[in-house]
């Protein structure tokens, strides 16, 4: 950052940093503008009888929303809460730390995140056979040389689950030295343009392809698990359940023909070091959880899980479950602990699938929800069936929301509590390393000094904690912040695999200070104590020259752990001390995969919608900045020619696709980078709506795509949202202006 007047004038990357070499994302770039945003929130806002947002002070808005949340708790029990957490927590070390306690706080079962419209089914299928959700292989994407690809983008989105810095150079540097990079995806991406091959695949039958590649292995005496062989229960089942899919059985289904099925598992198994990755495109859709388990048995069955140049463990310096308590076995996964009220869809980590609630909210009786909080999250145009869910929000009791704009989802809100923008808070990414291509850690201090009357994020969370206890806003929340610090460092002591195991919690608190030897507070001394005891940590002083907070504040450019290493199998928590190759809650869903095997194989007719992204969006919430907006029109219908020909459709055109949950009506991009029979629109769009505060956005405002995706659709196991491969009909506007004359 280069300041200037208490301003930053211009954001690049470091050249030194460990991790990125100075690597910069565009929208790392435009976090001056954020910054400067004119729109962004500063002040609370409180809705007035007349029906407008009113700026009020910090207490005034405190005071209301314990005045409301109160009765809403002791009358109507917590489960009338809900709370929605939105994707940009998994960036902000204040709701990391904080998000959870508030959650115990409230007590509620209504809880809802972007999690279950993204990578739930990913984290299902690893906790079901690592044993932990966080224990997501991930392809060594600089030491491999065959990168199987499915369902992800990351020339736009920059990888996902496989959190690295520059993907576009590091899948060139594949390819430079002599790799292979193979992506399955129904549109031609950027990322497939780059690729040695590229195949159209049927959305949502990635479980299919998966199965026979599977089945070829077995078939053809392919399967070569080394060292695995021994860790892995369930191979014979596994071999059991493909059998029912091989190529010729699914060639139709997917649209890959049998005998490029066959030729992809022989090159998958031949190659000396390999990969299979899958995302977005294979979670999001009907089969997520089974795509995202077969994407791992592939990496199993070829020798390549956990080894150099395959699909390796991370092993993060802090908030792992897979380097806490004892090494190579533990509780395993439950799910499904309690369900949904109107629909009884199975909780899955604590939360509930982010498509129930709008029928939650909306459903009458015992158990409703009557009160929304949203901590950074925008539901209305990222979950399915919006405008049943916009609806549903008008229909709240009481709806607060921690956020920074007024926008389509905030605009319901009673009250908005704004929070410093990025420049303005320390950073640590305690989820993304999780997923990191390399061991890394690094620490950013605050680039500006926290605004006047902004309290940090944090310090809101705290108050929303003391007021779900029931303790209402405080003047000053230490008091909260020490519990919530003492509560982490009594968990770390009772952990008998921990290095402060059997201290004196207040003890080690008293440890927990900086580098003047000023007492620690907030999000730094509970991430100082994580780092301390992780596996990599100082452990109060058993390891002296182990990482601290301090040792991070040190190294401006970050400290770089090394490159992946082999962690089986200490890295597994399952009960048995094996990985489950064939775990039961997977198992059981495969009858569902085999009885629409037909169906998707005669569904060839209709028309089906898929997503994208692209490197200047993040979702639904970057479109109010100058530098980002400008460009091309991003929110348009990609239609093949041939089916273009088939509707009448024209480039440029404005066309209407409708769904089983809404219609909206977007211009037409003509395309043969799409499958024949698949269309794409990208998500987040949709900043025309009455009573938001987006300037910038609502001049090229695009339509929501998620008033298409429907809320019934749901990948079974997970209960995770089907966002691909949804039944839409297109027409050209002036037809369907004509239909609705004569009708
Ligand atoms: N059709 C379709 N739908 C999708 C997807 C898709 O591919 N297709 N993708 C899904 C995926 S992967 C995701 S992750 C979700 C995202 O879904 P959401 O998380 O619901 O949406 P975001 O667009 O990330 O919204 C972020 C919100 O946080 C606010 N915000 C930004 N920074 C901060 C901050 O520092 N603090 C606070 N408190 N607020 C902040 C923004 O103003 C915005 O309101 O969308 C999902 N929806
Ligand atoms: N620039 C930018 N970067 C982002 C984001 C952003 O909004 N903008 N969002 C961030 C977030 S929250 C996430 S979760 C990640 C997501 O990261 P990625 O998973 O890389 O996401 P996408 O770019 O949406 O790529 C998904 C691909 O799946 C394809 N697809 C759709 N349906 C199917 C299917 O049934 N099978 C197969 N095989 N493919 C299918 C789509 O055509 C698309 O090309 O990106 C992150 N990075
Ligand atoms: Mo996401």
């Amino acid at each position: 950052m280069t300041l200037a007047d208490g301003r930053v004038s211009a954001v690049r990357g470091d050249p030194e940093d460990v991790f990125s070499h100075g690597f910069l994302c565009p929208k790392g770039v435009s976090l001056a503008e954020l910054h400067d945003d004119p729109d962004r929130l500063r002040a609370p806002l409180l809705r007035t009888s007349s029906g407008a947002f009113e700026t009020v002070s910090w207490e005034r808005a405190l005071a209301e929303i314990h005045a409301r949340l109160s009765p809403i708790l002791s009358e109507r029990g917590r489960d009338a809460v809900a709370v929605y957490l939105g994707n940009p927590n998994a960036h902000n070390l204040s709701s990391m730390i904080y998000g959870r306690a508030l959650l115990k706080t409230l007590g509620t079962r209504n809880v809802y995140s972007a999690s279950t419209l993204d990578q739930y089914p990913k984290q299902m299928a690893a906790a079901c056979m690592f044993g932990t959700g966080l224990s997501v292989p991930v392809p060594d994407v600089d030491r491999c040389q065959h990168l199987l690809m499915l369902g992800a983008n990351p020339l736009a989105s920059n990888g996902s689950l496989m959190t690295a810095p520059d993907m576009r150079g590091r899948l060139k540097a594949l390819r430079e030295r002599g790799g292979k990079l193979v992506v399955i995806d129904p549109r031609r991406s950027r990322t497939a343009q780059a690729a040695d091959e590229h195949h159209y695949i049927r959305p949502g039958t990635d479980a299919l392809l998966l199965f026979a590649m599977v089945q070829v292995l077995f078939a053809e005496g392919l399967v070569d698990m080394g060292r695995l062989e021994q860790l892995c229960h369930g191979v014979s089942e596994v071999r059991e359940l493909a059998a029912d899919f091989a190529p010729q059985a699914v060639a139709d289904g997917c649209g890959i023909a049998a005998e490029q099925i066959r030729r992809l598992a022989r090159e998958l198994a031949g190659a000396p070091r390999a990969a299979v990755y899958g995302r977005i495109g294979t979670c999001t859709q009907e089969f997520g959880s089974l795509a995202s388990w077969l994407v791992d048995v592939l990496n199993a069955l070829t020798g390549n899980l956990d080894r150099e140049g395959g699909a390796m463990f991370t092993r993060p310096a802090a908030g792992s479950g897979n380097t806490r308590g004892e090494p190579g076995r533990g509780r395993g996964a439950r799910f499904h602990r309690w369900g949904s009220r109107v629909r009884g869809l199975g909780e899955i980590f604590g939360e509930l699938p982010a498509a129930c609630l709008a029928e939650e909210i909306d459903t009458p009786g015992e158990g409703q929800v009557r009160a929304l909080i949203t901590l950074a999250g925008n539901p209305a145009l990222s979950a399915p069936n919006a405008g049943r869910l916009e609806a549903a929000l008008d229909g709240l009791e009481l709806m607060v929301a921690v956020d920074i704009y007024v926008n389509e989802t905030t605009r319901h809100a009673d009250v908005i509590l704004p929070v410093p923008s990025p420049l303005e808070r320390s950073h640590y990414d305690l989820a993304l390393y999780n997923f990191a291509v390399r061991n890394v850690a690094n620490y950013t201090p605050a680039s500006l000094p926290p605004p006047a009357g902004l309290p940090d994020e944090w310090e809101t969370l705290l108050q929303l904690i003391s007021i779900a206890a029931g303790q209402g806003p405080q003047d000053d929340v230490s008091a909260v912040d020490d519990l919530v610090a003492g509560e982490a460092a009594r968990r770390e002591c009772a952990d008998r695999f921990s290095a402060a195991h059997g201290r004196d919690p207040a003890e080690l608190l008293g440890e927990l200070v900086d580098a003047s030897g000023a007492p620690r507070r907030g999000p730094e001394r509970i991430l100082d104590l994580m780092l301390r005891c992780g596996p990599y940590g100082e452990g109060f002083g058993r390891r002296p020259d182990g990482l601290s907070l301090a040792v991070l504040e040190a190294a401006l450019h970050g400290v770089d752990l090394g490159p992946l290493e082999p962690r089986l199998p200490e890295v597994l928590r399952t009960a048995s001390g094996c990985i489950e190759l064939a775990p039961e809650p997977l198992v059981a869903d495969v009858e569902r995969l085999r009885a629409a095997r037909e169906r998707i194989a005669g569904d060839g007719n209709g028309l089906v919608l898929v997503g994208r992204r692209d490197l200047r969006s993040n979702n639904s919430w970057m479109h109010n900045l100058p530098m980002l907006a400008r460009g091309p029109e991003r929110c348009t219908v990609h239609v093949n020619p041939i089916d273009a020909d088939r509707l009448g459709l024209a480039d440029g055109a404005p066309a209407l696709v409708r769904s089983r949950t809404g219609e909206i009506r977007l211009a037409v991009e003509l395309t043969d980078s799409i499958m024949p029979g698949v269309v794409s629109i990208p998500h987040g769009w949709g900043h025309d709506l009455p009573g938001t505060q987006l300037q910038v956005a609502a001049e090229r405002p695009g339509a929501n795509s998620n008033r298409l995706a429907d809320e019934e659709l749901v990948d079974a196991p997970s209960g995770n949202a089907v966002l691909n491969g949804i039944p839409v009909k297109l027409t050209p506007v002036a037809t369907a202006s004509e239909t609705l004359a004569t009708a």
